[in-house]
């Protein structure tokens, strides 16, 4: 049987002429499908050139990477696919506490961090038992490219099989600590080639890329669509709304996280004459609201399409392309849903007795399918509580699908709040704030934003006698935790709002705060 490597199938759909441009970065760099190749090529031998433990039972070694941006870090995406290695992208934002998580849950063989942060980066990877710490910057250097511009710029990508791991994204559950949710060269391959299909990419596509690329969205969907199509990246180092309204004419296709949209609608640039060159406008990862749904396609004469997806399930749903004789039904773009189960993704609503619930009534969302992840780094408890009886996986979001199948997300039974696309976990935050000297207990809520869609207010209830202040505890909680965790307002109550069970009524706290921001 064929390598299933997903590099192997990336690398073949390279257009013919490799000395094309494949990557343009904002910055003026061009990159060619043979320079894609060969820095790939080279990283990867490096990496097979350390010594690392061999992967054992489908269990290959790990490589943990928080870089900032750059086409240097997605060459060392793929390069870590083609030697076989399972990549761990870690969020640029996060602190030392947090990192020191990850890699102590994960023991990676490899870790690959900005010169920067070396120092404290490496102390945590060596007290892990991490033998190897490169270096790599947004300006090309680094100890990780120095090593590699020794070895040779031909490689023949590892053997791996569909279901072997090819990478663990660390995602907060309901409670408690990150879980690594694991994604193997089947899973993110299949959804893949599905997209490329069902978006309708074509050749002479161009997509803008301005996301991150250490979550499911620009490393996964974005990436992979435009490398599977052959198709041109236009590269931005960090979203600017000016910037990729000026690379419009210039694109076909962009994907974003709604507070992406909401900034690129706040740009009197934006106009129907300047996105007339493009064929698809694509949102995900938080819900888009029907304001902005509705003001792009009056502004801009396109209708986003939003999709639905999660990191243990890269995309689950989305609002059709196109009319399609194979999909009967779908040829309206609807605001406010997240569309149809994409082909062979099976998607089910359930009552909380896992009773199945009527079409249009609001019950626990289901999935099945080839995407669907196999479950959390070493947590089998964890994994089986996520998953049902009969395998499919629990998402915690909460929904209904209507009769003609459009699948509507109402809201989360698992406690997150989605910030410009980031997740944030209440639980976590809580549990910082409950450490601190003078805090008794605390609660985080999600609050509409005009800008992040949502964001965390903290109600903090001080011990008898301490007195508290709001700005110390918000410092306090940046020296401990990636910044787009930080509750953007922090009030001090008597007590928080409880049930007659004990349990902290959010929902009342929700209220009180509701018009903070869009008041
Ligand atoms: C930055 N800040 C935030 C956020 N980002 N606060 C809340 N939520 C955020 N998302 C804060 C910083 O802490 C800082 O606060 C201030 O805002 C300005 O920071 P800055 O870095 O300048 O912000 P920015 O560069 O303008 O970033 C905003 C952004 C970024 C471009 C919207 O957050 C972003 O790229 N979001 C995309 C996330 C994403 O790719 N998600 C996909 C996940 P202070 O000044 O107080 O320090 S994949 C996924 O969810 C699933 C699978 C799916 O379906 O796709
Ligand atoms: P993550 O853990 O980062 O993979 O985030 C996955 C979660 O993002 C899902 O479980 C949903 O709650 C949310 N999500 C993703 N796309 C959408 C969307 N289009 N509308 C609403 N929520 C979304």
């Amino acid at each position: 049987m064929a390598n299933q490597n997903l590099f192997a199938a990336l690398r073949a759909a390279f257009p013919a002429d490799l000395d094309g441009t494949a990557i343009e970065t904002d910055s003026g760099l061009h990159y060619s499908w043979h320079d894609l190749d060969r820095a790939t090529a080279m990283v990867a031998n490096l990496l097979q050139s350390l010594d690392v433990p061999k992967a054992r039972d489908g269990v290959p070694p790990r490589i943990a990477v928080q870089v900032e941006k750059s086409v240097e870090a997605m060459i060392l995406y793929l390069a870590a696919l083609r030697a076989g290695f399972a990549f761990l992208p870690l969020n640029t934002a996060y602190q030392s506490g947090e990192i020191e998580y990850f890699i102590g849950n994960a023991s990676p063989a490899v870790v690959v961090c900005s010169g920067r942060n070396f120092p404290w980066v490496s102390q945590i990877a060596f007290k892990a038992g991490t033998r190897h710490v490169f270096t790599l910057n947004e300006d090309r250097t680094g100890s990780l490219l120095e090593r590699a511009a020794h070895h040779s710029d031909r490689q023949q990508p590892a053997e791996r099989k569909a279901g072997e791991l090819a990478a663990i994204l660390y995602t907060s559950g309901t409670t408690g600590r990150s879980k690594g949710a694991m994604l193997s060269h089947g899973n993110l391959l299949s959804n893949a080639v599905m997209l490329k299909d069902y978006w309708g990419w074509q050749p002479g596509d161009v997509l803008i890329h301005a996301l991150p690329i250490f979550h499911v969205h620009g490393l996964f969907v974005a990436i992979h669509g435009a490398l599977l199509n052959g198709s041109k990246m236009l590269w931005h180092a960090r979203f600017d709304p000016k910037k990729v309204i000026a690379d419009l004419p210039r694109a076909t296709v962009f994907m974003g996280v709604p507070t992406l949209y909401v900034r690129m609608l706040a740009e009197p640039a934006l106009t129907r004459q300047q996105a007339a060159h493009m064929r698809l406008f694509i949102s995900g990862s938080a819900p888009l609201l029907i304001e902005t749904f509705n003001d792009w396609r009056e502004r801009t004469g396109h209708t986003i399409l939003e999709r639905y997806g999660m990191s243990e399930t890269i995309m689950l749903t989305s609002n059709p392309y196109r009319a399609d004789v194979r999909y009967e039904n779908q040829s309206e773009r609807r605001g406010g849903t997240v569309g149809f189960p994409l082909p062979g993704v099976g998607v089910r609503v359930r009552g909380d007795d896992g009773a199945a619930v009527p079409a249009g009534e609001i019950g626990g969302i289901q999935v099945s399918g080839p995407n669907v992840f196999s479950g959390y780094w070493q947590m089998p408890e964890k994994t089986k509580e996520e998953f049902t009886a009969d395998g499919w996986f629990k998402t915690g979001d909460v929904g209904q699908q209507d009769a003609r199948g459009y699948v509507t997300i109402v809201g989360r039974s698992k406690d997150l709040i989605i910030s410009g696309g980031y997740n944030v976990y209440p639980a976590e935050i809580e549990g910082v704030l409950n450490d601190m000297p003078g805090v008794a207990e605390s609660a985080i809520v999600g609050v509409p934003h005009p800008d992040f869609g949502e964001v965390g207010v903290a109600v903090v209830i001080p011990r008898p006698g301490a007195t508290l202040e709001p700005e110390r505890l918000i410092d306090e909680l940046k020296a401990r935790l990636a910044n787009f965790k930080i509750p953007k307002r922090c009030f001090i109550a008597a007590e928080l709002p409880r049930n007659t069970m004990g349990k902290v009524q959010k929902n009342l706290l929700r209220d009180q705060y509701q018009d903070l921001f869009t008041a």
